[in-house]
């Protein structure tokens, strides 16, 4: 154990909340030598395919379309859909849920979430739908499945689109079956900071022939990529090199979640007996990442969350306020009158997001519950 590990200094690398999961430098090295030897970076390479069939063995799903990043899959399906009007999206979500609507062309109309889930529910979607309603982007916040059968029920009975941003869901299941063939299409992001790392990199899961094929077409220019007959092109293709990182990932997934695992029941059992903290569960007999581990402050607290954020940030533990602002609450959507959202109102003042994964040690693990204990003790 290092200085780092005493809880009255601060450790001098900075724990961060992303997991960062890398190969080997060996195994890094030979997959990186054989795309120079290939020399061929981007432009649809061997690696783009290979993944891309890997993610769709991994997700049981009849087609994956591999993207520069998940923001941009996000805006490509939006506008593949070929729809007008507005999409229903929560507003306690990553910015990008939003903007990729509004970057297709559509309007975001924002809902609020569910206390415990912190999720879309079909009755609080119910409740904004108008006239106007073409589709409902759905999120898997901290990787647990939204009301899926709810939504797909009223997607059906409305004969609008439902998609899901399941950016934080790889390797999570719904009702026992991996997240990743639900609504018309699902996104994941392999951002650095997701448990599959591609530094950066994202894909679209789908069973749609159709959507699948404009998909393709709309991604690249590339003439021999002409699938479909697209409205408009763009390059939104993910590379060799985020694809040979994908694909190492996706071989440590299991690895890598098992060490995520271990970090979220050791903070849970650590920080049980702080009783103004109230520890954000998965969904009960499902399959999660682990991704993200999620407190809540709440009012019982003798600090107020921004007071707990700077204490151990003062130690080097850079815990985030994922997410606040609520989306509904960023330029550009604030200067127009939105909806009042209580729960995500509330959820947006009161979480906080704990560093964990590979990089964090057990050790680690217990010096962060170590300082929670001290500062919480007022
Ligand atoms: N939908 C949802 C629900 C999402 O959460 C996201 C993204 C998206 C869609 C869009 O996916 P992408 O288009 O990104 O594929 C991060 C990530 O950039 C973003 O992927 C993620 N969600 C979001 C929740 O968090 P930042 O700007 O807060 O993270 P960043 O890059 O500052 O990383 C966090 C910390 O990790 C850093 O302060 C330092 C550390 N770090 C990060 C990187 C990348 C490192 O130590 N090394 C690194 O290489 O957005």
């Amino acid at each position: 154990m290092t200085d780092d590990r005493q809880t009255d200094h601060p450790f001098q690398t900075g724990l961060h909340v992303g997991q960062i999961n890398l190969p080997s430098w060996e195994r890094f090295e030979q997959e990186f030598r054989a795309i120079f030897d290939r020399n061929f970076f981007a432009s649809h390479g061997p690696l783009e395919s290979k993944l891309e069939a890997a993610l769709a063995e991994y997700l049981n799903v009849r087609h994956v379309v591999c993207t520069v990043n998940a923001t941009v899959a996000l805006m490509l399906t939006a506008r593949a859909l070929d729809i007008s009007g507005d999409v229903i999206v929560p507003s306690f979500t990553f910015a990008a849920t939003a903007q990729a609507i509004s970057w297709a062309g559509l309007n975001p109309v924002f809902c609020d979430v569910d206390e415990k889930t912190h999720n879309l529910s079909a009755s609080l979607v119910e409740r904004c739908l108008t006239e106007r309603t073409a589709g409902i982007l759905g999120v898997h916040l901290w990787g647990r499945a939204c009301d899926v059968d709810g939504l797909e029920e009223l997607a059906r009975s409305r004969k609008i689109e439902l998609f899901f941003d399941s950016a934080h869901a790889l390797g999570c299941s719904h009702r026992g079956k991996r997240i990743g063939s639900f609504g018309r299409a699902e996104i994941f992001s392999f951002h650095a900071t997701k448990v599959l790392n591609g530094t950066e990199g994202g894909c679209i899961s789908t069973n749609d022939h159709a959507l699948a094929a404009r998909l393709r077409t709309m991604r690249t220019f590339h003439g021999n990529q002409t699938f479909a007959k697209v409205p408009l092109r763009l390059n939104g293709r993910i590379s060799e090199s985020q694809a040979a990182m994908a694909l190492m990932s996706l071989e440590d997934l299991t690895k890598n979640i098992d060490a995520n695992r271990t970090r979220y029941f050791r903070y849970r059992e650590r920080l049980t007996d702080i009783t103004s903290l109230e520890f954000i569960d998965h969904a009960a007999n499902e399959a999660s990442n682990y991704q993200y581990v999620v407190v809540r402050v709440l009012d019982s607290s003798p600090l107020s969350r921004g007071r707990i954020l700077s204490a151990l940030q003062a130690k080097n533990i850079f815990a985030r306020d994922y997410f606040s602002p609520p989306v509904h609450r960023m330029k550009p959507y604030r200067d127009k009158p939105q909806p009042v959202l209580g729960v995500t109102e509330s959820l947006s003042s009161s979480l906080i997001q704990l560093p964990t994964g590979h990089a964090i040690s057990i050790d680690d693990v217990d010096a962060v519950c170590d300082v929670l204990h001290s500062i919480m003790k007022g």
